[in-house]
């Protein structure tokens, strides 16, 4: 239990072994392994929702699904002008919710949109959006995190393949896979603008991670995360097995996908940004606990852990 994470010790866990209820470890041992999912994937019915049985079968079968036109073009077009002005806007940049790009002074993210900023707060509380989300969680949900991912023309970098699980349990505290991710696609992803990149049916499995959890990891992992990624063979292996796709849309399109789906997408070398908005719903059943690596919690406006109102209620 002795805190082994100084200079020069980094390979060393806070925590010399997991804890009892730590249903998903990861992070402690010296090899990645693959590991089954414990949790449902899909926790609501047809009957509690607009999504049919065969929606729900394909959510559960590959753990995403996919969206044309969720979004209306003047709703696009007023979270788009939230963006541009944000991004023009230094004390934004200044501010600890944004991340830059490594290597250029361009904005990568900026985290928590959904409280200071009252268009996209409409937005991750839009109802059609709340109710997809409520219904393949078979619960209400609040809002655990939320981001615009800018991946600017040019200069927008890649984020490396993950299971967001990984992280939310093991820096977050999340106990179970009860969680997703929605993907709202602000402008058109292409097959080239760095699009996002699933390989569908991996969410069914859980890869563990090597490599101890440094101090304040979100600072660097946020803008290239290289502890909780999967190891080569792992990857390889999943994308033998499930392959890869890559959900493609206009501006408007939405992708909902598992919390233990692995991803990842390419930096974006094209003219034309890439630039959506993720919105996190959890089960208000699943509140985090303390964080699984033994470090303390990330910051609130990266993983919420006060205010579990349900989303949608006006
Ligand atoms: O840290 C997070 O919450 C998210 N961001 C990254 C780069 N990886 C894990 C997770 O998706
Ligand atoms: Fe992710």
């Amino acid at each position: 239990m002795v805190n082994m994470t100084g200079v020069g010790a980094a390979a060393q866990p806070v925590l010399a072994e997991p804890r009892a209820e730590d249903r998903y470890p990861s992070r402690f041992a010296a090899k990645g392994q693959m590991k089954d999912r414990l949790d449902p994937v899909v926790w609501g019915t047809p009957e509690q929702g607009s999504l049919s049985k065969t929606q729900l079968l394909f959510y559960e079968q590959n753990g995403y699904l996919n969206f044309d036109q969720l979004l209306t073009s003047s709703e696009v077009q007023s979270c788009l002008n939230e963006l541009r002005q944000l991004s023009a806007d230094e004390a934004v940049k200044q501010a600890d919710e944004a991340v830059i790009e490594p290597g250029s002074r361009e904005l990568r993210s900026v985290f928590a949109v959904h409280r200071s900023n009252a268009v996209l707060k409409a937005l991750c509380q839009h109802p059609t959006l709340v109710a997809i989300a409520q219904q393949l969680l078979g619960s209400e949900v609040y809002i655990h995190q939320s981001r615009i991912n800018y991946k600017g023309g040019f200069r927008g970098k890649e984020f490396y393949w993950h299971s967001d699980f990984e992280t939310w349990h093991v820096e977050d505290g999340v106990p179970a896979m009860r969680l997703l991710s929605c993907s709202i696609a602000l402008t058109a992803n292409t097959p080239y603008n760095g699009p996002l990149m699933i390989v569908p049916g991996s969410h069914q499995r859980y890869v563990t991670c090597v490599g101890a959890t440094p101090e304040d990891h979100y600072r660097a992992s946020l803008k290239q995360q290289e502890v909780g990624v999967p190891d080569d063979s792992s990857l390889t292996r999943l994308v033998q097995d499930f392959g890869i796709a890559a959900p493609t849309g206009l501006a408007g399109s939405v992708t909902f996908f598992d919390c233990n789906l692995m991803h990842g997408s390419s930096s974006n070398i094209t003219p034309l940004p890439r630039s959506n908005v993720f919105v996190v719903y959890n089960s208000v059943h699943n509140q985090p606990v303390e964080p699984f690596c033994g470090l303390a919690p990330r910051p609130n406006f990266i993983a919420e852990r006060q205010d579990f109102a349900p989303a949608g209620q006006r």
